[in-house]
């Protein structure tokens, strides 16, 4: 046993006596018990070894072929009431549900392990931090918690011997059995039950499970935001760094926006970039009245195709020790691994996500899943922030939301001010991927991002943003819309993208300083085409104000299904935010 406290130790007897392991392993996070962990997973081909040089502690592991990705039909938030969950939410009464679920978790792991993970979402020893315990019967699941949470006895130091303040999280892969699938949040509860799931989002319970949908619920009642934001610093050449969150839906650029590398002309006069989070970000009023952020995390869960030297470096870096890739390529060559956009030389002798032998050359079919993933500790990356560890975390200046908008939305915009900045946030809108089960490319709204992530009524959600805007005052940050997404005639993108999003970080910086102008539009100020810093791109300026285009049609179209939208909601809807879709109607004409 690793801890005293009471209220861990009954609840997993309780959870010990429901799923009836054979045995039990409290995990203390040492390195002893991590090395023979990786041996018994290498054992049992639950993971793989690969090339020890080329890319030491690395393992790669496939799922089946059924669960590749979050899935939102079967993610359920059961509050004691329906209206709490909101119309956003697949909701069951918690008693119905736990009714229905201890059936399928009794004796559920007989002949089989229980690990029982103590792991802390935040810097040890950090005010804004959380602990959890989950409960698994995966060793991959350890593993992983391993790279991305602060995991082992430190937490239950964080927790201490009296405090119930821990989130109960309850997975078993059961069967993998796509049909009785469920991810459950009993958000009134602290409690999480995840069954007959093995892939990432649906099982590292610390990541959306709790630091996003429990935490939004946690944050809405005790007054700070739980939020799906990357957070970046950008140092300018006198050495000052600005932070800034940006909320962007799954798969839709926060990994690769959080580690850019700047353009030559950024980088030649000593501008850096610094990522303090890829995903998640825990955002608190500090005592100097300024909003302050953490990332919960300790590592990047990160989509691997598209990951190049080129588009995202230090991402790729980050891979290159103690990581560990899922349904990615085998290369059998040199025991590598591979996924599209890595390089133009696939592998001719690999194994492809599915387990095949597949030939990156002849195959017609993809050999790495487009949802398949790297977990690498967020220590690897290159560009580090030295305040990752901070228990106070970064101050932030800048909010950005954004999206996949192949049309509607312009390159960007910044909000008239807070309240309008949370009407942008809430009609965010995005073209579907691949990172839940489902449909790819159909566009949906997506409220900051959180659609899939907020654990209750998505109407309260839109009011604690407001009065979080009320509580800051003045010192709140500044609220932007970015879109890298915009395509041609042709369905190509437009801009760039990727590094020389710089050149819109840069400007978003310099209005919350008041040291650019803007045009006042019809959805809010835009920059001048001619203030995009474009030296070093083969664009010119038209085609910077034709991405800055707003539409009015378009537009127009758009404020009709923001109020369908809206209506959703019901009276939970905040009447400063229907006023705000008022006034933008009024000014679109
Ligand atoms: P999650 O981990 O699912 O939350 O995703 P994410 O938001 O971190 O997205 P990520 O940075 O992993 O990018 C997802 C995909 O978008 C990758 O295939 C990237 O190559 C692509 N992408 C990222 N940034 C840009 C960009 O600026 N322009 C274009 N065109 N594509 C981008
Ligand atoms: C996302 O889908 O937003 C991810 C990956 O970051 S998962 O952990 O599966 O949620
Ligand atoms: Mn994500």
């Amino acid at each position: 046993m690793l801890t005293n406290n009471k209220n861990v130790l009954t609840w997993v007897d309780e959870m010990v006596a429901l799923t009836k392991p054979d045995k039990v392993v409290w995990i203390d996070g040492s390195e002893e018990q991590l090395i023979a962990l990786r041996e018994e997973s290498v054992a049992i081909g639950e993971i793989k070894k690969l090339n020890e040089e080329k890319l030491p502690g690395c393992y790669i592991h496939n799922t089946k072929e059924n669960d590749v990705a979050r899935v939102e039909h079967r993610t359920f938030i059961c509050s004691q009431k329906e209206e709490d969950a909101g119309p956003t939410n697949n909701w069951k009464d918690p008693k119905e549900m736990y009714a229905m679920l201890t059936p399928m978790f009794d004796g559920v792991m007989k002949g089989r392990t229980m690990y029982v993970i103590p792991y802390s979402m935040g810097p040890i020893g950090s005010k804004m931090s959380k602990v959890g315990v989950e409960v698994t019967d995966s060793i991959y699941v350890v593993l992983n918690m391993d790279i991305m949470t602060r995991m082992g006895k430190d937490a239950f130091v964080q927790l201490g011997d009296e405090s119930n303040d821990f989130v109960r999280g309850l997975h078993s892969k059961a069967d993998i059995d796509p049909e009785n699938r469920y991810i459950c949040h009993f958000p009134e509860d602290n409690t999480i039950w995840s069954i007959n799931s093995g892939y990432g989002g649906n099982v590292l319970l610390g990541k959306k499970c709790f630091a996003l949908r429990i935490a939004s619920y946690q944050g809405k009642n005790e007054g700070w935001m739980a939020e799906h934001m990357l957070i970046l610093g950008v140092e300018n050449p006198q050495g000052e760094v600005k932070y800034i969150g940006a909320a962007f839906p799954s798969a839709c650029g926060k990994t690769n926006l959080a580690m850019l590398i700047p353009p030559d002309v950024y980088a030649k006069q000593g501008y850096k970039v610094w990522c303090v989070g890829d995903d998640i970000a825990w955002l608190r009023k500090g005592d100097d009245g300024r909003l302050w952020a953490i990332n919960p995390e300790n590592g990047f869960f990160g989509v691997a195709p598209g990951t190049n030297l080129k588009s995202n470096p230090n991402a790729l870096h980050s891979t290159e020790k103690n990581t560990i890739f899922t349904n990615v390529v085998n290369n059998l060559d040199d025991n590598t691994v591979w996924w599209e956009g890595l390089d133009k030389n696939p592998p001719e002798n690999a194994i492809d996500w599915k387990g095949n032998p597949w030939n990156g050359k002849t195959s017609a079919e993809k050999g790495a899943h487009p949802n398949s993933r790297f977990t690498a500790p967020a220590i690897n990356c290159p560009c580090i922030s030295s305040e990752f560890n901070n228990p106070q975390g970064v101050p932030i200046s800048a909010i950005v939301f954004g999206g996949r908008r192949a049309k509607t939305a312009p390159l960007v915009y910044q909000s008239f001010d807070w309240t309008h900045g949370v009407f942008v946030g809430s009609i965010m809108a995005s073209e579907t991927t691949a990172a839940a089960a489902g449909a790819v490319g159909v566009v949906r709204r997506d409220p900051m991002a959180m659609l899939p992530f907020c654990g209750y009524h998505m109407g309260d959600y839109f009011a604690h943003w407001l009065k979080m805007g009320v509580s800051l005052g003045d010192n709140a940050p500044k609220i932007f819309n970015v879109n890298w997404f915009r395509t041609d005639d042709e369905g190509h993108f437009i801009w760039p993208g990727f590094g020389d999003n710089m050149r819109v970080l840069s400007w978003i910086l310099d209005r919350c300083e008041g040291k650019a102008d803007a045009v006042e539009t019809a959805i809010g100020y835009e920059p001048n085409a001619e203030d995009i810093n474009i030296e070093g791109l083969d664009i010119d300026v038209d085609v910077i104000r034709g991405l800055l285009d707003v539409d009015a049609d378009l537009w127009k179209q758009d404020a009709a299904a923001i109020k369908e939208f809206y209506s959703t909601f019901g009276d939970k809807m905040p009447a400063a935010l229907l006023d705000e879709l008022a006034k933008l109607e009024k000014r679109l004409g």
